[in-house]
C-alpha cells in the first residue's frame, strides 16, 4: 500500500480514518494532529511551561518527543517506584527516560518515592495492608500526589499524561458499566485545577489508539520499555481493552467514535450537574478542603488520604 502524500510505501493504515502514510508523513501527521488537539482542547500555549509525566513507556516517551519538536516549553518527570518485577522495571524504564532526555538536552526531574514516603511502592502496600498484592492503589494516589506537588513547586502551568484512545476509552467503557457520573464528568483531555494544590491535566494523545503510538515510537526510533509494570497483569482495564479490542476488529473506528461521541455528549451538559463549573468542588460536586500538612486537596476535612496513609507509615515505624 502506498502512502496518500507520496511514492513511497505506507507505514501504517489507519482505517478509521481512511489513511495509509509512509515513514516520513505518518509522524509528521502525529505531530500536526497532536498540534490540532491541543488547541482545540485548549490545553496549553507556548507561553505556558509544561510538566511532562513519564513513564519509560512509548507513549509518554512519544509524547515529550512530539512537544519538543512542535517547540513548547517542556520538561520530564519521571517517579521511581522501586518496582522490579524480577527484570529491573523501575530501573530500565528510569534509564531509557534519562536518556532520552539526554539525547534530545531536555530537563528531567527524578523524584523517588521511597525518598517521599521512605518506602517503595510494593513496601508501601504490604505495610498499609492496601493491597498486598496488587500496590496499584497506593501506587496511583502517591504518583497523583508527587506529580502535583513537583508541578506546583517547578510553578508548571499544565500537566501532561501519554494517555492514549485505548486507555482513554477503557476507562469510558468501565465508568460507563458502573455508571459512575462522578469520574463521567470528570474524564475530559484537559481538566482544569479546580484548587490550588491541583495543577491543570492535559492528555495530548487521547485520540490516537494505542497502535498509531506505538509505531510513532519505531518510525522515530524512540527506546522505551516494552514490558508493562508487572503489577498490571490481570487488571480490569486490561480485560476491557482486549473486549475492546475485538469490538475494534469488527467495526474499524468504533473506539474513535465511542470517545468522540462521550466528549460531544459532555460538550451538550450531559454531565454537568454532577460536576458543576465552579473552582473548590470536586468530582461529584462534594467541596474541597485543603490539607493542612500538604496544601493539597481533600473531600473529608483533616489530612488528605496520601498525608493520612504516611502518618500511618510513621506511626507503625515508631511502634516497631
Ligand atoms: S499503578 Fe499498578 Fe501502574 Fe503502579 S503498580 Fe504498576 S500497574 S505502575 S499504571
Ligand atoms: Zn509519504
Ligand atoms: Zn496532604
Amino acid at each position: 500500500m502506498k502512502c496518500r502524500k507520496c511514492p513511497q510505501k505506507a507505514v501504517i493504515n489507519m482505517r478509521q480514518h481512511k489513511l495509509a502514510l509512509c515513514a516520513v508523513h505518518f509522524p509528521q501527521w502525529m505531530v500536526e494532529q497532536t498540534q490540532r488537539f491541543i488547541q482545540k482542547y485548549r490545553m496549553f500555549t507556548p507561553e505556558e511551561r509544561v510538566l511532562v509525566a513519564v513513564s519509560g513507556g512509548k507513549d509518554s516517551l512519544s509524547l515529550w518527543d512530539i512537544l519538543w519538536q512542535l517547540g513548547y516549553q517542556v520538561d520530564g518527570v519521571y517517579i521511581s517506584l522501586g518496582i522490579d518485577g524480577g527484570f529491573g522495571y523501575s530501573q530500565k524504564s528510569q534509564a531509557l527516560c534519562e536518556k532520552f532526555a539526554a539525547q534530545r538536552g531536555l530537563k528531567l526531574i527524578v523524584v523517588s518515592a521511597s525518598d517521599q514516603v521512605g518506602l517503595t511502592i510494593p513496601e508501601l502496600a504490604a505495610v498499609t495492608q492496601r493491597g498486598k498484592d496488587k500496590p496499584c492503589s497506593v501506587c496511583g494516589l502517591t504518583k497523583r500526589h508527587i506529580l502535583d506537588r513537583v508541578a506546583l513547586e517547578g510553578k508548571y502551568d499544565a500537566l501532561a499524561t501519554g494517555h492514549n484512545l485505548d486507555d482513554e476509552v477503557a476507562v469510558l467503557f468501565g465508568n460507563t458499566l458502573n455508571w459512575n457520573v462522578g469520574y463521567l464528568s470528570r474524564q475530559s483531555p484537559v481538566l482544569p485545577a479546580r484548587h490550588p494544590g491541583l495543577v491543570r491535566k492535559v492528555k495530548p494523545l487521547c485520540r490516537f489508539y494505542e497502535r498509531e503510538m506505538a509505531a510513532y515510537a519505531l518510525v522515530r526510533g524512540i527506546e522505551y520499555i516494552y514490558e508493562e509494570c508487572p503489577h498490571a497483569e490481570g487488571s480490569t482495564t486490561i480485560y476491557y481493552k482486549t473486549l475492546l479490542n475485538q469490538l475494534e476488529a469488527d467495526r474499524p473506528g468504533a473506539k474513535l467514535s465511542f470517545y468522540l461521541a462521550f466528549l460531544r455528549a459532555k460538550e451538550k451538559g450531559l454531565f454537568a450537574q454532577f460536576f458543576p463549573e465552579e473552582e473548590g468542588l470536586g468530582a461529584g460536586g462534594e467541596v474541597l478542603h485543603t490539607c493542612p500538612n500538604c496544601g493539597g486537596p481533600t473531600t473529608l476535612e483533616g489530612l488528605c488520604a496520601f498525608c493520612r496513609m504516611v502518618d500511618k507509615v510513621h506511626e507503625m515505624g515508631k511502634q516497631t
